[in-house]
């Protein structure tokens, strides 16, 4: 019944990452349920779709509840049932996105909002951090631009400020992980991560070998 979740601004290597520290739980017997947000449920999936696409024009407030609301859907049909099964659940961002990418909205109101939706906090958030610039180039490498990653290098500087604000403020349960290394040495950092905080999950020799 472990609750991790992945964050970080655009590019930062997330989704890359998840997918090993998966394939690696599972091979130590964990089943893992690996989800994202937005999304990770039927109706979230149908808001993430809205929430991206770059047609729109929704105030960052209109985000900040589109996003809780689709959070609302995945946490009670995809996380909760997992962790009560005592699944590890891998999450590709949650309400820390939230807080940095609608920081804008304030405290006052998200707040509330995330005591609303969120029961359990994550037992552990890997901080992807790394310059703006390169992270999204490696956004725009793939493709077209969503409604996020097209707004501008001055707003993704304040998103990678308030995620750096949250890890400050919440060292327990945040680890900041440079994000800007080849993709080897930011798994060997993760792989670490996860058993110096959580040692139950993994093998003594994935501590080992990532300190090497
Ligand atoms: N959002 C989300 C909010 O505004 N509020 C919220 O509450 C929530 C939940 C979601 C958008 O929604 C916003 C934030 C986002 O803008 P998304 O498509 O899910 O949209 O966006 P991201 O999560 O940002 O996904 P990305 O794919 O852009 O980033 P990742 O997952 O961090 O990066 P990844 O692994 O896909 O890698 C990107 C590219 O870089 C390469 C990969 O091969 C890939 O090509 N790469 C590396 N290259 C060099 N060195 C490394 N170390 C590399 N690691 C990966």
């Amino acid at each position: 019944m472990t609750f991790i979740t992945f964050e970080g601004p655009e590019g930062a290597g997330k989704s890359t990452q998840i997918r090993v520290l998966a394939e690696a739980l599972e091979q130590r017997g964990h089943e893992v349920v690996l989800t994202r947000e937005p999304g990770g449920a039927p109706e979230a999936e149908a808001l993430r779709a809205l929430l991206l696409d770059k047609d729109r024009d929704w105030s960052p407030l209109a985000e900040a509840l589109l996003m809780n609301a689709a959070r609302d859907a995945h946490v009670r049909q995809t996380i909760e049932p997992a962790l009560r099964r005592r699944a590890v659940v891998l999450c590709d961002r949650f309400f820390d996105s939230t807080r940095a990418y609608q920081h804008n909205v304030g405290e006052q109101t998200l707040g509330p909002l995330h005591k609303a939706v969120v029961p359990k906090l994550p037992d552990l958030t890997l901080l992807f951090d790394l310059p703006v610039e390169v992270g999204l180039a490696r956004a725009a490498s793939r493709g077209a631009a969503d409604r996020f990653e097209a707004k501008g290098v001055a707003y993704h500087e304040g998103v990678r400020a308030a995620f750096l604000d949250i890890a400050d403020a919440e060292p327990e349960r945040l680890a900041v992980v440079d994000a800007a290394q080849p993709i080897e040495d930011v798994t060997k950092a993760v792989m670490k991560l996860v058993h110096d905080r959580l040692p139950t999950l993994l093998d003594d020799a994935d501590g080992r070998d990532s300190a090497s």
